[in-house]
């Protein structure tokens, strides 16, 4: 079916096909309130308006006059019909206006033959010009008021957002099923009604799952639940009232080590100098060619947009402020905060990536505020953290990995087993959620994430492991995939740090980390027959040799927790962490570029090196220049420091361009080609970690601070402030 209207007046024809029964309702309603404006001001041929349901009885491609029943005229009519559009001819639009502008030019056919069938026999015709600007003006305010009728329709009313998810947005899995069947039929329709049974049995089944969760709870977790969902209310209320300047006042008090000391010895002062002059040339031209977008194109010299981070914009500007502000880039870190206060908005109708945006745009920026006390960062992570919160809107409160930072709509990746959340996007809320409760005052950020806990808790383990997979809504594991890198790496850190920024307080979260620890070193830290340490991943039972760049963040990490290891462990784990560093280290000089690959392998006769194409690029990650950094503080040992200064001048050699810095495609080519990618986490992390691997150990000290994962510093919690909850050290 397609709708035709043609404005006589002004030449100009328009076919709308009609592809749903909502456009043809709303423009048969629009259609109709036009017609009976043409009826009570009797100016005629001002327009032909006709929902035209059977085009395939025109000629294909003319122009012609054919008879219409038209809902909005009152007797039978004539309308000029145009087929084509939208029915499989191969007539475009522009085609038919050419044709129809010829028509009239040439004089085939006069304006004059087309008024019957706009006209209506008692009414006389009146010459276009005659048209009074009043009618115009009455017009342009009904067409007005009708479009603002129909937008308060699709975003106000109740169940209109499910309505349209699937015609504007995109929408859940579980939705997209619910209303379509595999082949995108209608629900009902023939053929369709044994989808539809298995789509009932299998929500029945769901429910009686999520019925079984909810019964395996102890009565205290029951209880707990009830007084959270009673909060829920004026905590809701609260998020909805409340403007963001609402915030209650804290006193602000930077903890020690924000700016640290010059190094003493005069070789590594001037490292530290390059890096600082490395992070300078990457943000001038950040600044230059892509201020304002996500992440620059060094290569073409323009701004890169991931769909990570929805439409917010300003990715490398929040996530670089802290480093700007520990390297005393004061101008620098004045223009990103300025960006901030005037263009930060997170009130966009897209979906993002709940992970990315919580480490990098939340992680930023109480980072921003813990360095320099400024309020807007404070607001700004806060009105952010308040617009994750719909994610936590499932069976078990285990998030979402994508949500619509409008509707609260929330999904998971597609690719993820069985619609499961991710571990390490849902297990990397912690730190910035624990601070969010201190810094607004609002307990429902820090329950959201306690309650994550509790649910893993509650779950068997198969042999100790976290699988990667967890439904949301059934709380049980998806496929049976461990890994201490991409999809699982960041669980862990998470459990360690929250430990570490609790003030030692937290006993789940250390019993939690150490007891994975145990079962990673049982089930997949291998020794290949070379002599090196590494973790493999895991599948279903079966190991696979391989170790990604990511996974090499763990050699920090478990350096960072031996201190606090159970029984006599310290001096094992500082072993297991400086093994891995090694590794780590084997797999960059094992590369032409002395960079190394995102993914390493220990099998087929190969030791720490990439043996499949899409595995030898290096996008600029910074978990083995992490690793160093921390082994550096707890060791003191002069070879992290070197083999970071060799990553440094790999950099500049092989990855600096005039516009900045890009990822390398094949590490083991001495030519690669370039990804034209400087991405947010260099300055967040690659060079922040290379610039402290070259300070004193008094700046950010670990004591005082823990870096989440995207290497934002947040301050540690002191047990004595936990019943004063927004006063800051
Ligand atoms: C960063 O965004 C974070 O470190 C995250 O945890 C995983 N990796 C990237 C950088 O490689």
């Amino acid at each position: 079916m397609i709708l035709g209207i043609l404005d006589v007046h002004n030449h100009r024809f328009c076919l709308y096909p009609a592809g749903t029964e909502t456009s043809y309702l709303s423009l048969t309603l629009f259609m109709t309130v036009l017609a009976g404006l043409h009826q009570v001001i009797g100016r005629p041929r001002l327009l032909s308006l006709a929902p035209i349901r059977s085009a395939e009885s025109l000629p294909t491609g003319s122009v012609s006059h054919a008879p219409l029943t038209a809902s909005c005229l009152s007797e039978p009519t004539t309308a000029l019909c145009l087929r084509g559009i939208g029915m499989g001819t191969g007539c475009s639009p522009q085609q038919l206006f050419h044709s129809l502008a010829a028509s009239l030019k040439e004089g085939k056919m006069p304006v004059a033959t087309l008024l019957p069938f706009t006209s209506t026999p008692n009414r006389k015709s009146v010459s276009a010009t005659s048209f009074r600007l009043t009618e115009k003006f009455i017009l342009l305010l009904v067409f007005s008021a009708f479009i603002t009728l129909c937008f308060g329709a699709i975003f106000f009313l109740p169940d209109s957002s499910k309505l349209l998810s699937g015609v504007f947005f995109r929408s859940s899995a579980v939705e997209t099923n619910t209303r379509t069947g595999p082949d995108g039929s209608e629900p009902g329709s023939a053929g369709n009604d044994g989808r539809v049974l298995d789509k009932i049995r299998k929500d029945h089944d769901m429910a009686l799952l999520e019925a079984k969760y909810i019964l395996q709870k102890q009565p205290d977790d029951i209880k707990n639940d009830i007084f959270s969902d009673k909060n829920k209310v004026p905590n809701s209320s609260d998020q909805n009232g409340k403007k963001a300047n609402d915030l209650p006042s804290v006193e602000f008090h930077r903890p020690p080590g924000a700016i640290g000391s010059e190094p003493r010895d005069p070789e590594t002062r001037e490292r530290r100098a390059k890096v600082k002059e490395m992070m300078k040339h990457a943000w001038d031209s950040y600044r230059r060619y892509a201020w304002g977008s996500n992440e620059l194109r060094p290569v073409s010299k323009q701004g890169h947009s991931s769909n990570l981070f929805g439409s917010i914009k300003g990715a490398t500007i929040v996530d670089a402020l802290d480093t700007l502000f520990i390297m005393e880039m004061s101008e620098e870190f004045n223009a990103a905060t300025e960006w901030v206060e005037k263009n930060l908005d997170f009130n966009v109708n897209a979906e993002v990536s709940v992970f990315e945006v919580n480490i990098r745009f939340v992680g930023g920026l109480l980072s921003a505020y813990y360095l320099s006390g400024k309020e807007v960062f404070r607001q700004k992570a806060v009105e952010l953290g308040e617009k994750l919160l719909p994610a936590f809107r499932t069976s078990t409160g285990i998030p979402w990995a994508l949500l619509n930072l409008k509707s609260g709509v929330g999904r998971n990746w597609p690719w993820a087993s069985g619609g499961s959340s991710i571990l390490a996007e849902y297990g990397t809320l912690h730190l910035e959620f624990m601070h969010l409760s201190k810094l607004s005052g609002n307990q429902e950020f820090a329950q959201k994430v306690m309650n994550i806990r509790k649910v893993l808790n509650r779950l068997d383990k198969p042999q100790g492991l976290y699988p990667n997979y967890l439904n949301p809504n059934s709380g049980q594991w998806g496929q049976h995939h461990v890994s201490v890198g991409g999809l699982g790496d960041s669980f862990y850190e998470y459990l360690l740090k929250a430990w570490l920024m609790s003030d030692k307080t937290d006993e789940e979260g250390k019993k939690m980390y150490y007891d994975s620890l145990q079962a990673i070193e049982t089930s997949l830290i291998r020794k290949s027959s070379g002599g090196l340490t590494y973790i493999a991943e895991w599948k279903g039972g079966l190991l696979e040799h391989k170790m990604g760049h990511l996974t090499c963040f763990a050699g920090g990490m478990i350096a960072l927790g031996a201190d606090g290891a159970p029984g006599d462990k310290t001096g094992h784990q500082m072993e297991l962490a400086a093994e891995i560093a090694r590794t780590c280290h084997e797999s960059y000089a094992r590369t032409a570029l002395k960079l190394g690959p995102e993914a390493f392998r220990f099998d087929g006769g190969v030791e720490a090196i990439a043996t499949r194409q899409n595995e030898k690029y290096f996008i600029l990650r910074p978990e083995v220049i992490e690793t160093y950094m921390y082994m550096w503080r707890f060791t003191h040992d002069p070879k992290y420091r070197e083999w970071g200064w060799e990553a440094v001048q790999a950099l500049e050699r092989h990855c600096k361009v005039e516009g900045g810095y890009s990822g390398v495609r094949d590490v083991y080519s001495s030519n690669p080609s370039l990804d034209d990618v400087q991405q947010s986490f260099f300055l967040a992390e690659t060079l922040k970690y290379l610039y402290l691997l070259f300070s004193e150990d008094d700046q950010l000290p670990f004591d005082h601070w823990v870096f989440n994962t995207e290497a934002h510093p947040l301050p540690v919690i002191r047990k004595e402030q936990t019943d004063r909850p927004n006063e800051v050290e």
